[in-house]
C-alpha cells in the first residue's frame, strides 16, 4: 500500500483525527482519488477497528476516537465524490434505524447518492419510523434505512410497516443496508432492495427510479 495510504490507515486506528485530516490532504494533494482514500484506507481501518472491538483489545472509547478520525478524513474526501456533475435524478430520505447511533455507513452512502445525483434529506441517528413517514410527506422517492446493530435490524421492518399503516408504501422505493442485513433479509421485510456497499446504493437507487 502506498505509504500516505498506510499513514491514514494508522490514523485511523489511533484515533488520531489531526494526522487523519493531514495524511487525507495529503493523498488528495498527491492526486489519489477519493474512492481509493476510501476503499484501500479508511473503510478498511474502520474494519480493522471492529476486529480488534471483538477482540476485546479495542474498547467503546477507541471505537469512538476512531470513528471521529474516520469522519474528520470523510469530509475532505466527501467533495470528491460529490462532485460528478450528473443532474439530480430523485429525493433521497436516509437515516440510522430507532436504536442504532452508527452512521459513518450511512453518511458515506449518503455522499455517493449526492454524487450520483440525488438530492439528500439526512433524518441522523435513532430514526423513529415516524420520522421516514413525514419524509414521504415531504416528497422524498427513496427511503434509505441503514442499521449495524443485530438488535436494530427489525426497527428496519417496523419502519416499512409503519409507510405502509400511512398509505405511502407505493410513494417511495425502500432500500436498505448495513454490516448484519443482507439481500435475503431486505426481500423477507418487504424493502425494494439492499446494497452491500455506498456505491451500489447509489446504483441500486437510480436503477430503482428508472423502473
Ligand atoms: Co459499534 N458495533 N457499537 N460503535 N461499531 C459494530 C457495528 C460491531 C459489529 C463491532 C463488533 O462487535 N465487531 C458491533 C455489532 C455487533 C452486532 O450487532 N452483531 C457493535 C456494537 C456491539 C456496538 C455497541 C453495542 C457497543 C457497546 O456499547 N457495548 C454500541 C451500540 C450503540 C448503538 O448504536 N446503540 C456501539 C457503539 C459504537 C460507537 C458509537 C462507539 C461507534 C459508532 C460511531 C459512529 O458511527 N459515529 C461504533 C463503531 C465505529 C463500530 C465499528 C467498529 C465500525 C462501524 C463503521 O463505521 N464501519 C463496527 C465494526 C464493523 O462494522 N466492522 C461496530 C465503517 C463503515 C464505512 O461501514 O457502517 O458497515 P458500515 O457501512 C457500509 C455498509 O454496511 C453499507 O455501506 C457502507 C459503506 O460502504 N451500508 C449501507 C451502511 N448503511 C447502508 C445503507 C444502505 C446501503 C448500504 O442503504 C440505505
Amino acid at each position: 500500500m502506498n505509504e500516505i495510504l498506510k499513514n491514514i490507515y494508522q490514523a485511523i486506528l489511533e484515533g488520531d483525527m489531526d494526522a487523519a485530516q493531514t495524511e487525507v490532504r495529503a493523498a488528495v494533494d498527491a492526486g489519489i482519488t477519493g474512492g481509493e482514500i476510501l476503499n484501500t484506507a479508511l473503510i478498511p481501518a474502520m474494519g480493522q477497528v471492529g476486529c480488534l472491538f471483538e477482540k476485546e483489545e479495542y474498547f467503546v472509547p477507541e471505537m469512538l476516537t476512531a470513528a471521529r478520525a474516520m469522519k474528520a478524513g470523510l469530509e475532505i474526501v466527501k467533495p470528491l465524490l460529490a462532485n460528478s456533475g450528473l443532474e439530480p435524478v430523485g429525493k433521497v430520505a436516509i437515516g440510522t434505524v430507532k436504536g442504532d447511533l452508527h452512521d459513518i455507513g450511512k453518511n458515506l452512502v449518503g455522499m455517493m447518492l449526492e454524487g450520483a445525483g440525488f438530492a439528500i434529506i439526512d433524518l441522523g441517528i435513532d430514526v423513529a419510523p415516524e420520522k421516514f413517514v413525514e419524509a414521504i410527506k415531504s416528497g422524498a422517492n427513496i427511503i434509505g434505512l441503514s442499521a449495524l446493530l443485530t438488535t436494530t435490524m427489525p426497527n428496519m421492518e417496523t419502519t416499512i410497516r409503519a409507510i405502509e399503516a400511512a398509505g405511502l408504501r407505493g410513494n417511495a422505493k425502500i432500500i436498505i443496508g448495513g454490516a448484519p442485513v443482507t439481500a435475503e433479509y431486505a426481500r423477507q421485510i418487504g424493502a425494494d432492495g439492499f446494497a452491500p456497499d455506498a456505491s451500489q446504493a447509489a446504483n441500486l437507487a437510480t436503477s430503482l427510479l428508472s423502473q
